[in-house]
């Protein structure tokens, strides 16, 4: 071991943060850009099955809160652009790398929002999942991405909160109402399950980034972390969990819950869910539209260069 790798690794022991100009293997940086670039994209892409409803809003309140949600997920996705960067990728080959299908985006955001309910069932169980995984990452050992985290899980819980508190106005209201909930319980639930990624055995990534520190948890520690949550959650709202195998084990102290259909997550990942090309279509559409912004916005700062630099 190089001295170089010596004083990294008594970093990572020593839960000192690895900071952008310090020596890192070129592993973990390669890990940290894609995992840091991935999570930027799902933010973004997060936006779209939200954004779909902004306009249908049953009140001006819900409109005025889902707008500054679905504004909170783009800040989101900035600020982890930002932290990528320091790692020496620019922000228009990560965006190139999403748009070509390079780069990986949570599975969750391929299925479509069919009703009032799913922006309640996102902000409860995607904003809860999200948050399980996130408020660990606060510790990641990348400084700027634990730091980005902290301000991301700070905006997620109000996230989680309005989800559950849209679902708390719908079981209190008419049987159909309920439905809607329960339906939507029904469709977001195993997918939530997905978002934590594969099984433990068959997760490539994770020996590696559990022993820098990048992840604090392994996947399916934070899945039954999360599961153990939401189902007591669930019976507040009076909803039913759709797994028959979901029940406490005294023994273990947690929930036992039904397997995963993997093939459906792999399916999803591999760009073959409900909605992956649309979502990707209309990121891809978004980049083309707002060029002339970024052309605008670079001209304004050449401007203001050029007259800074005959002032001085
Ligand atoms: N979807 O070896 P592992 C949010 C891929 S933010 C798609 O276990 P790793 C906020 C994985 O990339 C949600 N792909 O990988 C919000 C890898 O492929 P690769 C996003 C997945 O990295 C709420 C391969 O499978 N959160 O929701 C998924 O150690 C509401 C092997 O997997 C984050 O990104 C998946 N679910 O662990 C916004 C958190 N799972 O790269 C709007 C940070 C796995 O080799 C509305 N990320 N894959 O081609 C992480 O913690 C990790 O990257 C994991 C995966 C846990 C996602």
């Amino acid at each position: 071991m190089t001295s170089f790798e010596q004083h990294f690794e008594d970093k990572i022991n020593n839960e000192v943060n690895i900071e952008p100009r310090d020596w890192m293997p070129d592993d973990y940086r390669k890990t940290n850009i894609r995992q840091i670039s991935q999570h930027a994209h799902s933010e973004i892409v997060g936006m779209l099955p939200e954004g779909n409803w902004i306009t249908r809003a049953p009140s001006l309140r819900r409109k005025a809160i889902l707008l500054a949600k679905v504004q909170d997920e783009a800040g989101h996705g900035l600020y982890l652009y930002s932290a990528a960067e320091t790692l020496g990728i620019t922000r228009d080959e990560m965006i190139e790398q999403l748009h070509t299908g390079k780069a990986k985006y949570s599975s969750i955001f391929n299925y479509p929002t069919t009703s009032w309910a799913d922006m309640g069932a996102i902000g409860w169980l995607v904003d809860g999942a999200a948050i399980m995984n996130q408020v660990a990452l606060c510790r990641t050992s990348y400084g700027p991405y634990a730091r980005a985290m902290v301000r991301i899980c700070k905006e997620e819980s109000f996230h989680q909160r309005q989800g559950f508190e849209i679902l708390l106005s719908l079981v209190r209201g008419n049987a159909t109402q309920k439905k809607m909930a329960q339906d939507a319980l029904n469709r977001w639930w195993w997918p939530s399950l997905m978002m934590f990624g594969p099984n433990d055995d068959n997760s490539p990534h994770s020996a590696q980034s559990l022993h820098w520190r990048i992840k604090r948890f392994s996947n399916d520690e934070l899945r039954q972390k999360f599961v153990d949550a939401a189902t007591e959650q669930a019976k507040v709202l009076g909803l039913a969990i759709p797994d028959p195998a979901l029940k406490w084990n005294e023994e273990r102290g947690h929930y036992d819950f039904g397997e995963i259909d993997w093939e459906e997550f792999w399916n999803v990942v591999k760009g073959n869910g409900p909605c992956n090309k649309e979502r990707l279509d209309t990121r891809r559409k978004a980049w083309e539209d707002g060029e002339w912004v970024r052309e605008a916005a670079m001209a304004y700062v050449e401007k203001r260069k050029n007259r800074s630099q005959k002032a001085a």
